[in-house]
C-alpha cells in the first residue's frame, strides 16, 4: 500500500466512511428461498496493539465490518494491521480507522453514536505494568478512566439499539493472589497502578451491566503472548534478545525477577475467547488461561535451547526491571469458559515459544543481512 494513500485515508475521508459504515446486506435468490445476510459491525479500542490486530482478523474472517480508534501520532503505529488495511476508496473495504482517544469521553461517545456498531471491545490501555508505576495518573486515565468513557458512549447507543461491550479485564487484578488456581470467584489484591486501574474498569463494566441492563462483560485474560507482542514484554524480550545473540547481533540479555511464575498463551487463541464472549446468551465475566504456570526463567530456558544456546552464559540481572511490588504467581482455570462458551487454549507453550522463535529469527536474519550489506 503506497504510504500517501495510506496517510490520508483515515484522515481527509472519514466523511466517506460515513456512507460505508452502513450495514452491508446480501441478499441471495434462488427459486425456494431468499436469504438476508446482514453483515454486523464491531467498533475496536487498541486495534494497533497485539490483540486488537488479531481481533480485527478474526472479525473481519466472519464477515463483520470493522471500525478501529488509532491514536494520532508523529509516526504510523499501524505496523500490526497494515497487511488488512485497504484504501477507504476500495470497493468492499470493510476495515475502517478513525482518530480518537481513550481519554477523549466526547469524542468516543460522538464516534460510537455515529457508527452503531453491534458490538464493542475496549482493547486499548496503557498496558505495561512497570510503566503504570512511572504514570499511575495516565494509566488510570487511560486504562481506568477510558473503560469507563467507553462503557458511558455505550450505554448512549444502547438507548437506540442493543451494543454488547467486552471489556479486556486482566489476571493482575489478582495481585498478591489469595488462591491458586485463580477462578472468576477469585478476590482481586492488585498490586500494581495497571492493576488498580483494571480492578476499576471490572467493576463499571458489572455496574453498567447491572444497573442499565447492558451487556456488557470482562474477560479476565491471563497473559497471551504471539509474534505481534510489544518488544518491552518479558517473553518477546526474550525470544527478540536470544535469536539476536544466535546471530551475532547481541551479546547479553537484561532483565529482572526470573522467578515470577505466569500463564502463557498464544493471543490468537485468546481473541476467539473474546469473540464468544460477546455471542454467549446473557452477560457474564469469563477466565481465560491455560491453566500452566512457567518462571521466566523456564521460558528463557525453552527459547534458548530452541537455538541451542545456554542462558546462563547470556541473561544478567539489572534491578531497574525490578518492579516497587511484584505479581509473584499467576495460575489460570478456565473451567466456566470451557463449560459456557466452549473455549480452550490450543497452543500449548512450546509451540508459542517456537512460533516467536521462528518470527524472531527472520527478524533478526533480515538485520545481519542489512548490516553486513552497510559494511
Ligand atoms: P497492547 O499491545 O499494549 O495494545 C494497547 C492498545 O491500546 C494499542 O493499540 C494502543 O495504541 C492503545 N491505546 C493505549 N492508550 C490509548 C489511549 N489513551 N487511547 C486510545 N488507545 C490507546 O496491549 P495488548 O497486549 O494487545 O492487550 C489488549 C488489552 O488487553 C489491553 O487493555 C491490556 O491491558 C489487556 N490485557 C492484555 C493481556 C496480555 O497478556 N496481552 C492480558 C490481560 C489483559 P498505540 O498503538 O497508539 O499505542
Ligand atoms: O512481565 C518479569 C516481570 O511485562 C511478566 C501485560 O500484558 O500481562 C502483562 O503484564 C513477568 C513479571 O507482563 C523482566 O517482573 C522479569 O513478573 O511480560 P510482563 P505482566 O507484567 O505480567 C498481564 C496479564 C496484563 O494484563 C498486562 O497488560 O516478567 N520480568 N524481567 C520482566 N518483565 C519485563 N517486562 N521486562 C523484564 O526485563
Amino acid at each position: 500500500m503506497p504510504a500517501a494513500a495510506f496517510q490520508c485515508s483515515f484522515s481527509s475521508f472519514s466523511s466517506a466512511c460515513i456512507v460505508l459504515r452502513q450495514r452491508i446486506s446480501v441478499t441471495t435468490r434462488s427459486p425456494a428461498i431468499e436469504v438476508v445476510i446482514m453483515s454486523k459491525s464491531a467498533f475496536i479500542t487498541g486495534i494497533t496493539g497485539q490483540d486488537g490486530s488479531y481481533l480485527a482478523e478474526l472479525l473481519l474472517e466472519k464477515g463483520y465490518t470493522v471500525h478501529g480508534l488509532v491514536r494520532r501520532a508523529s509516526t504510523f503505529t499501524t505496523g500490526r494491521i497494515k497487511h488488512i488495511y485497504a484504501d477507504p476508496h476500495q470497493a468492499g473495504n470493510r476495515l475502517f480507522l478513525h482518530y480518537g482517544d481513550l481519554t477523549d469521553g466526547q469524542s468516543l461517545t460522538n464516534l460510537v453514536l455515529d457508527l452503531e456498531p453491534d458490538e464493542i471491545y475496549n482493547l486499548g490501555a496503557q498496558s505495561h505494568v512497570r510503566v503504570s508505576f512511572d504514570q499511575p495518573a495516565y494509566t488510570f486515565q487511560a486504562t481506568g478512566g477510558g473503560a469507563l468513557n467507553v462503557l458511558e458512549a455505550a450505554r448512549q447507543l444502547n438507548k437506540k439499539k442493543l451494543v454488547k461491550v467486552y471489556q479486556a479485564s486482566s489476571s493482575e487484578m489478582y495481585g498478591e493472589v489469595l488462591e491458586t488456581p485463580q477462578t472468576e470467584n477469585t478476590p482481586f489484591q492488585p498490586q500494581s497502578p495497571y492493576a488498580c486501574a483494571k480492578v476499576y474498569a471490572f467493576h463499571q463494566t458489572v455496574n453498567y451491566r447491572k444497573s442499565y441492563d447492558m451487556f456488557a462483560v470482562n474477560g479476565i485474560l491471563f497473559n497471551h503472548e504471539s509474534p505481534r507482542r510489544g518488544e518491552t514484554f518479558v517473553t518477546r524480550k526474550i525470544t527478540r534478545a536470544a535469536t539476536r545473540i544466535k546471530l551475532g547481533l547481541q551479546d547479553k540479555l537484561y532483565l529482572g525477577n526470573l522467578a515470577a511464575k505466569r500463564d502463557w498463551g498464544y493471543a490468537k487463541d485468546y481473541v476467539e475467547g473474546m469473540w464468544r464472549m460477546l455471542q454467549h446468551s446473557e452477560p457474564d465475566d469469563f477466565v481465560l488461561a491455560t491453566g500452566r504456570t512457567q518462571t521466566v526463567q523456564e521460558f528463557a530456558d525453552i527459547v534458548f535451547g530452541m537455538l541451542q544456546l545456554d542462558p546462563k552464559q547470556y541473561i544478567e540481572i539489572d534491578p531497574r526491571y525490578f518492579r516497587p511490588a511484584e505479581v509473584d504467581l499467576l495460575l489460570g482455570d478456565c473451567s466456566k469458559a470451557q463449560q459456557k462458551l466452549g473455549w480452550t487454549a490450543s497452543t500449548s507453550l512450546e509451540e508459542l515459544a517456537r512460533l516467536m522463535v521462528d518470527h524472531d529469527l527472520s527478524l533478526a536474519r533480515e538485520e545481519a543481512i542489512l548490516a553486513a550489506a552497510r559494511k
